[in-house]
């Protein structure tokens, strides 16, 4: 995904188990309920490849790249 700098972007994720969501880079962290959607909203600031990860277990869900 691509996204400029000034430019936000709304995740909606929803997970079949509680976890954590993580916008690396962003530092923007979010709780998922299983069955649940929710939303991490992002905004492009330094250029750069960011990860988008849950935590139980490590798993990349995108990357996002910052022009
Ligand atoms: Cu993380």
């Amino acid at each position: 995904v691509n996204l400029g700098v000034g430019e936000s972007l709304t995740l909606v994720v929803t997970s079949d188990h509680d976890d954590e969501i993580h916008a690396h880079g962003f530092e923007v962290e979010g709780r998922l309920q299983a069955g649940k959607p929710s939303r991490i909203t992002v905004t492009g600031s330094q250029p750069g490849l960011y990860e988008v990860e849950t935590h139980k277990p490590p798993l990349r869900l995108l990357m996002i790249a910052v022009r």
